[in-house]
């Protein structure tokens, strides 16, 4: 099944279900190359969602400021490749989306301990502002705002749980959003957290 948002976001219910086993293991994969972890923002507060990176670029932040980089601060060296499943599920979600021919070229992924929470924000570090945004949503459940182009606009409270899709691109790829904060709970598959990958078109 299949929820509009508005003319180009869409949230696909269940669509990452039958990747499931193998998102889990590619998680676990990229997390034991690139750990999670919680990035300094340039205003000097540490983010309260953990995060670490797949593919060709990673999202960083620290008291420089916020950027996309091919190379994992604190390691190093490339951030892991995308595993296969990754891949295959951002294309085919997109596509059920009307958006064909994916190619994204960064994965940010996020965990949420209960308690966590992302304020309201625009995705603005991309090169690419139209390319959609593929969000998959594991673990525990959470309740996520999708608000309009200004910040003080009224947001919609979506409900998202484990192996949601969210796409959301051309004209609104650029909207405000943010994720309430996560409810303590747990999750047969991933415990006491909650785990978003956003496929992103960087370049
Ligand atoms: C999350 N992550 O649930 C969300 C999923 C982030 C972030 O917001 O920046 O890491 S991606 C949600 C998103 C991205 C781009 C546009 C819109 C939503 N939108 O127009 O609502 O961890
Ligand atoms: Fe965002």
């Amino acid at each position: 099944a299949r929820t509009d948002l508005a003319a180009q976001a869409c949230v696909l219910h269940g669509f990452a279900l039958p990747f499931e086993d193998a998102l889990l293991a590619g998680v676990a994969a990229v997390a034991q190359a690139a750990p999670f972890r919680h990035l300094v923002t340039p205003g000097g507060h540490t983010m309260q969602v953990a995060m670490t990176n797949c593919g060709g670029f990673g999202w960083c932040s620290d008291r420089r400021g916020y950027r996309y980089d091919r190379i994992d601060p604190q390691s190093g060296r490339p951030w892991p490749d995308f595993p296969e499943a990754f891949l295959r599920l951002a294309r085919e979600a997109a596509a059920q989306a009307g958006f064909d021919g994916y190619v994204p070229d960064a994965c940010l992924v996020n965990r949420y301990a209960p308690g966590t929470r992302l304020s309201l924000h625009q995705d603005r570090d991309e090169d690419d502002r139209v390319a959609p945004i593929v969000s998959v949503s594991l673990g525990l459940p959470a309740t996520f705002l999708f608000g309009g182009f200004a910040r003080g606009d009224k947001a919609v409270r979506v409900p998202l749980v484990h192996g949601d899709v969210a796409v959301w691109g051309g004209v609104d790829r650029m909207r405000f959003h943010g994720v309430l904060s996560v409810p303590p709970g747990r999750h047969p598959r991933l415990g006491d957290c909650r785990v978003n990958l956003t496929f992103r078109k960087v370049k």
